[in-house]
């Protein structure tokens, strides 16, 4: 059997909500990588980490010499490379709204982030969140139905067929399932459709299966 030539490099399933998203693209377009999971904050992990990351971050994507840090590049990357773009819309106006979500995805949404941390293990209902998180849980959701109703009718995905941009904002499908934020019925029928993806399912399998308990993604 051949081996693939890719590996990516990924923290703690649980947390790692920057890995979750490379991870899944590739799974969900068919992509063969061999994974190397390098559990974060503890005692070696800035060395572990440092040695396959310039950045000294995961994810990381290796494809033979080549190295490939943070989650976006490597979606673009493997999208070019081994997907013959069929990652993102085809239309230029349609991928470069697409590009804009994941934009903001990658760069925003502090609120949620902080507040909001993805943990795959828990579910903690209940919480009151401050008005920037509710800010950015807003936002998430005009999002997903401005995609779904304008741009999403080939499918069940934001813009019809999968593409980066539902990688991007899968963590968040954990997150408001995790913390039971209650969104209107296109948003939650979205979250629906990605937890029922088998590579998700996987990745809080494998999530549940870990040991590491890191308290500050625990409050
Ligand atoms: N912008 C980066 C963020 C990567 C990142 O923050 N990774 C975290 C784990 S989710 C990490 O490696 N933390 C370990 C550390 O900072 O020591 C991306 O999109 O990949």
């Amino acid at each position: 059997m051949m081996h693939s030539p890719l590996t990516l490099v990924i923290g703690n399933k649980t947390y790692s909500s920057w890995s979750l998203r490379p991870w899944l693209f590739l799974k969900q377009m068919g992509v063969e990588f061999q994974e190397i999971r390098v559990p974060l904050y503890a005692d070696s992990s800035a060395t572990l980490i440092q040695s396959y990351s310039p950045s000294g971050k995961v994810p990381v994507l290796l494809d033979g010499e080549l190295k490939i840090w943070d989650s976006l590049a490597i979606c673009e990357y493997v999208n070019e490379k081994y997907l013959n773009h069929a990652g993102l819309p085809e239309n230029i106006a349609v991928r470069a709204v697409a590009r804009s979500i994941c934009a903001e995805m990658h760069s925003g949404f502090m609120g949620l982030r902080t507040e909001l941390n993805m943990n795959c293990r828990r579910k903690i209902p209940g919480l009151e969140f401050s008005h920037l998180a509710k800010q950015d849980i807003a936002r998430i959701g005009e999002i997903w139905r401005v995609c779904r109703q304008q741009y999403g009718q080939a499918g069940e995905w934001l813009f019809g067929e999968f593409s980066i941009a539902d990688a991007m904002f899968a963590p968040v499908a954990f997150r408001f399932a995790g913390y039971g934020v209650t969104v209107g019925d296109v948003e939650q029928q979205y979250i629906n459709s990605l937890l029922a993806l088998p590579a998700m399912q996987q990745w809080q399998q494998d999530a549940c299966q870990e040991t590491e308990v890191l308290p500050q993604f625990e409050r």
